[in-house]
């Protein structure tokens, strides 16, 4: 059967693979979009977990492409919630007229490029395969469930659920006696939510978390529309961020204060809430000692919320420091161990043994008996999603064997042997460590740019150069080595979460605004460390 012909497939309609598309349009590329979910949002369609929303405030963690956009939509919250992100999601589909290019429910079960690496066909659950120039991966950097391989839970009587692929109904826990795995940024969310609700909460911690309060409040009027003046100033703050978010670090070190101040400035930034803790001093992720004050000012303020001393102690974190692992921000999280219907049990020092029918067994013969299990165990982060595809080069080698010992890529952006594949926040980009929204946009219009130039010079096929890739690789890890955060040995950027994950840190640490220096030096360079032929190429 012949495949439908496009010159672009973009797989994956959150964030990324809608502006994708839109840009992809704007070029006269005729393009598809293909959606595993019955809807568009991607993480923001499947993440419907009790008390989901998203750690960035809702006036930057949206598109900036569009002025008129901008203005037109009213976030309701500091931090909004799920639902609004995807009724967000849903206004930006209808808005710029994508739904009539994004095929819904079909999983992508192939991707193999053509012999000569101009081409690739894809193929679907659906049995409406087609077939592309160029192949563009929009599948999100946190889109593959990580659930323990625990003995027993298929005997598990009750009902399981992972946080990632919550019921769209909702789940009543109302009278029964819930477990929780997992205390990352979605158990912190989750667990407040769930205690109001449940019986009994049981809380299985392994590895213990900074959390800074998020202060989460209604955005008024008056509050949005100062926003909304104000992007001008807030894009370009973010353009020139490390994180992509709107604030300017503190230039200073944490250690270049006395006591006083720097407890005053840790004391400021834990009322004003949120992720901008983390820019209280400039070597927080650089120097341990700097850290060391961040981490010790949080244990203090465990240690007052937490009324039952050896709860708290249980609670605190040790074993990395803030934020060497993604901080969570919360509402009312530490302040749930104070109920009296909320057991926090550690499963770092009694490790779970199997699920029975009735609930857990730990090693050491304690049993908590459960009507639900909540796994809040996160994902197969940034290689996961891509292995998921599998694509296959045009030597017949998958991406699975290629990346057997780790990820490479060039710029996160493209894989030497996978030509003509782009994938939108691959490994080795900054991703996961910024503001998503910022780092897609920058993405999809580097794609867009270089797809641009590919025509305009007659070329139809583009990959990365394995020097380049080799040396990107290098410079990765060492821009992971100058900071903390490789230190953290139970992090997922290192992919330590899934057993036998090979230990790579994953996002580019070096910053936002240096790396998108970088790419555009790469393009303004002719698209430097990428190999450009073509069967029309002019010269
Ligand atoms: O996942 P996580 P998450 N037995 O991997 C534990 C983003 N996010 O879904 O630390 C027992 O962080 C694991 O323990 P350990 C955000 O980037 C964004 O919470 O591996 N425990 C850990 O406590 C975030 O960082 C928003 O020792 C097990 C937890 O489960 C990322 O998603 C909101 C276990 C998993 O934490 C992932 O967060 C929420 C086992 N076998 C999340 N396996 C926004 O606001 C794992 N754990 C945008």
């Amino acid at each position: 059967m012949a495949h439908e012909e496009y010159d672009a497939v973009v797989i994956g309609a959150g964030f990324a693979g809608l502006y994708m598309l839109h840009r992809l349009r704007g070029l006269g590329m005729s393009a598809v979009v293909l959606e595993r979910a019955g809807g568009v949002g991607g993480t923001w369609y499947w993440n419907r977990y009790p008390g989901a929303r998203c750690d960035s405030e809702s006036y930057y963690y949206c598109y900036s492409f569009d002025r008129g956009l901008e203005q037109e939509w009213t976030w309701t919250e500091r931090y909004p919630r799920q639902p609004e992100i995807r009724a967000y999601l849903d206004h930006v589909a209808d808005r710029f007229d994508l739904r009539r290019d994004i095929r819904l429910s079909t999983t992508v079960t192939g991707a193999r490029a053509d012999a000569d690496g101009r081409g690739w066909t894809v193929t679907t659950d659906t049995g409406r395969d087609v077939h592309c120039r160029y192949l563009v991966t929009a599948v999100g950097c946190l889109s593959a469930a990580n659930v323990p391989d625990l003995p027993g839970l298929a005997d598990f009587a009750g009902r399981w659920f992972h946080t990632g692929a919550w019921p769209h109904d909702g789940v009543d826990v109302t009278g029964r006696r819930v477990g929780v795995v997992g205390t990352g940024s979605t158990g912190i969310q989750a667990i407040p939510v769930l205690a109001a609700q449940a019986a009994h909460l049981t809380v299985l911690q392994r590895t213990p978390n900074y959390s800074i309060p998020a202060r989460n409040g209604p955005l008024g009027a008056g509050e949005a529309d100062a926003y909304k003046a104000d992007y001008a100033r807030i894009r370009e703050v973010q353009a020139g961020s490390t994180n992509g978010h709107p604030f300017v670090v503190n230039p200073q070190s944490a250690l270049d204060v006395g006591d006083d101040e720097r407890e005053r400035v840790y004391r400021a930034a834990w009322e004003r809430g949120g992720l901008r803790f983390r820019a209280s001093y400039a070597d927080l992720l650089a120097d341990e000692a700097a850290n060391a004050t961040a981490s010790d000012f949080i244990r203090d303020r465990i240690r007052e919320v937490v009324a039952d001393p050896a709860t708290a102690e249980a609670l605190l974190p040790h074993d990395h420091g803030f934020a060497t692992k993604r901080p969570p921000i919360d509402t009312g999280y530490f302040e749930t161990y104070n109920r009296d219907d909320v057991t926090l049990v550690d499963v770092r020092a009694d490790p779970v043994e199997a699920v029975e029918p009735g609930g857990l067994r730990l090693r050491s013969g304690a049993r908590h008996e459960l009507d639900d299990l909540v796994f809040a165990t996160g994902f197969d982060a940034l290689t996961g999603p891509l292995l998921r595809l599998d694509p296959v080069g045009p030597d017949g080698t998958a991406l699975s064997d290629a990346w057997r010992a780790g990820p490479r890529t060039y710029l996160g952006l493209a894989v030497s042997g996978f030509p003509n594949l782009f994938t939108v926040t691959g490994p080795f980009s900054p991703s996961v460590l910024t503001n998503m929204p910022t780092s897609i946009e920058h993405h999809v219009d580097w794609i867009a740019g270089c797809l641009e130039h590919l025509r305009a010079t007659g070329r139809d096929r583009i990959e990365a150069d394995p020097a380049a890739e080799h040396e990107w690789g290098e410079h990765n890890r060492a821009a992971a080595e100058a900071t903390l955060l490789p230190r953290a040995a139970s992090s997922w950027y290192l992919g330590a979460n899934v057993p036998g994950k090979p230990a790579v840190f994953m996002p580019y640490a070096g910053g936002f605004a240096r790396y998108v220096a970088t790419c555009d030096d790469v393009a303004r360079g002719g698209y430097r460390g990428f190999r450009l032929s073509g069967s029309r190429a002019a010269a």
